[in-house]
């Protein structure tokens, strides 16, 4: 019987350890046998689940794992939902993709249970006992595997679907790249419910037979214990946290932080992603640590499309070239293809990796795509001596915080629900430690007060937290154009 890439990569490591924690270690095998049990559980008698949905939600480790091999073993397609996401919001994956069933972590599905409930969908402890594996069916690598949501240029986040082989052709051309080895070591600390998390860190790891580190959170101070001792061979992180590290690298006293320096300092490589890293933040890091940051540029339609060399100039500033089988060309507005260097275009990408489709969304799909193929990723690039360098964003209603892309629209529709708030308008504005700060500047009905605080425990309820105002200008009226349309870049202007 064929396996999924994945499964066939396992079984060829399968004595090694795939996951360490304080409680001790689970091996490859031990991943295939409980994703079998589980997919069992799923196939409650079926023969084939057919790309029935099924979302997934658990803190990173080898129960989420084998949860996931386990639904993709039965035949269907992954929703991974977010941990700390509001009602509302898993509510919309849940009846966006049409999700039959729930696998979730004894805890998640405690919180979770009323939701299921009252969607009429099958909820799946993943750490409840199950029976033995039974008969598994045959699939092949273009079935549907994942739809990932993702926010845009609309006010509700798109499906992003993926089947198994544009998953595989991801990971391998980061294997590739950086030289994933079977003897890594490598801590997983970001949420998994996007690529960074699911594909760069756990996928690539269990790809090539390593080790991975699981951390429910960003954890500093238990991860630091560990950069300590040596733990790891690689690094994966946002460039919030590469700022957050600086921080406390520099508030800790001199033998601790010789310590913890040494560790980073003997890891083979540390990889910055999902926003723009500062150049001056990737000097900081090197004064600090010697280890030069490797920038690269991707995006969840796409997986990785742009990298700096594992050997060769990691240049501040910059994301490098293009990744093995990924092609990448810059379009100029007036549609031409640019050829020459120091000239800006739109990002275009094309090749293995790419996305088949926004789930049930025909028209968003062919937007997103020109004649031959190619990806509109929205993101503003120019090539400098052979390397790129993002310039930023075609679309001013996108916002990256913290490695998050967040949707202006989504967030100003959330606010418009606030019984004081008669108009609002939402953008990213420049912040050192977040990248971006979710900003928004209200005008509120019959001269209401509105403050920070009380605004964001009131989002708290409807929005993730990563989406919540930090900063707030109560106005009078809001610039608008012409046409009454409100003029975002004026808006910046109201911040002071
Ligand atoms: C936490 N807070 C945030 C964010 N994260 N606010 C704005 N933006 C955020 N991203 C809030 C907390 O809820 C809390 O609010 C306050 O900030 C301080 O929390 P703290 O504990 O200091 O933060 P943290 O828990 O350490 O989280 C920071 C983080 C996290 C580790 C950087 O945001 C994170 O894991 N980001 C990575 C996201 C990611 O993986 N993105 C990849 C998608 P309060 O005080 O009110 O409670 S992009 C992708 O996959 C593409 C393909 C790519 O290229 O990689
Ligand atoms: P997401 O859709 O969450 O996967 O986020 C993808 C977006 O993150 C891209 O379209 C870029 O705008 C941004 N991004 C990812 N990596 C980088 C980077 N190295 N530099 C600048 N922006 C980045």
């Amino acid at each position: 019987m064929p396996d999924l890439p994945l499964i066939a990569r396992a079984r060829a490591h399968a004595a090694s350890v795939a996951f360490r924690t304080p409680q001790g270690a689970t091996t490859y095998q031990e991943l295939l046998d409980r994703s079998a049990a589980l997919a069992t559980v799923l196939l409650a008698g079926a023969a084939d689940l057919q790309e029935a949905r099924v979302a997934l939600l658990a803190p990173a480790g080898a129960a989420y794992v084998a949860a996931q091999w386990g639904l993709w073993r039965a035949g269907a397609v992954k929703v991974p939902i977010c941990l700390t996401a509001t009602e509302p919001e898993w509510e919309y994956a849940l009846t966006d993709s049409g999700a039959s069933a729930v696998m979730a972590d004894a805890a998640s599905a405690r919180k979770i249970a009323p939701l299921c409930a009252r969607l009429g969908l099958r909820l799946i402890d993943i750490d409840a006992p199950t029976g033995p594996a039974g008969q598994l069916p045959e699939l092949t690598p273009a079935r549907r595997a994942m739809i990932l949501y993702t926010s845009g240029t609309t006010s509700k986040p798109k499906g992003v679907v993926t089947t198994h082989a544009h998953i595989a052709a991801q990971i391998e051309s980061l294997i590739k790249a950086w030289e994933w080895q079977a003897t890594d070591r490598i801590p997983l600390f970001l949420p998994m419910h996007h690529i960074h998390g699911i594909i760069n860190v756990t996928s690539c790891a269990l790809w090539a037979g390593a080790t991975i580190e699981p951390f429910a959170k960003f954890d500093q101070p238990a991860i630091l214990e560990r950069v300590k001792a040596d733990a790891y061979t690689l690094f994966m992180a946002v460039p919030t946290i590469y700022v957050k590290l600086i921080q406390a690298l520099e508030a800790a006293p001199a033998a601790e932080r010789a310590a913890i320096v040494g560790g980073f300092r003997r890891m083979r490589l540390m990889v910055s992603g999902s926003a723009a890293l500062p150049a001056s933040v990737h000097e900081q890091w090197t004064a600090l640590t010697g280890q030069k940051l490797l920038e690269r540029y991707g995006m969840t339609e796409i997986g990785m499309a742009i990298s700096n060399p594992l050997r060769g100039e990691r240049r501040p500033g910059a994301v490098g070239q293009a990744l093995p089988g990924v092609e990448v060309r810059l379009k100029a507005e007036n549609g031409d293809i640019i050829t020459a260097e120091d000239t800006p275009g739109e990002i275009q990408v094309r090749g293995p990796n790419v996305f088949s489709e926004y789930w049930g969304k025909p028209a968003a799909t062919a937007e997103s795509f020109e004649a031959g193929g190619w990806y509109r990723t929205g993101d503003m690039a120019v090539l400098e001596t052979g390397y790129y360098r993002i310039m930023g964003r075609l679309s001013v209603d996108i916002i990256k915080s913290g490695g998050y892309k967040l949707s202006a629209l989504e967030i100003e529709a959330a606010l418009l629900e606030h019984p004081d708030i008669a108009e609002c308008a939402v953008l990213g504005l420049p912040d050192d430690t977040w990248g971006e700060a979710v900003s928004a500047a209200v005008v509120t009905k019959n001269g209401a007060d509105l403050a920070l605080p009380a605004l964001r425990e009131w989002c708290k309820s409807r929005l993730s937290v990563y989406k919540v105002p930090q900063r707030l200008v109560v106005v009078k009226e809001l610039p608008r154009n012409a046409m009454g349309k409100v003029t975002k870049p004026a808006v910046r202007g109201l911040f002071g």
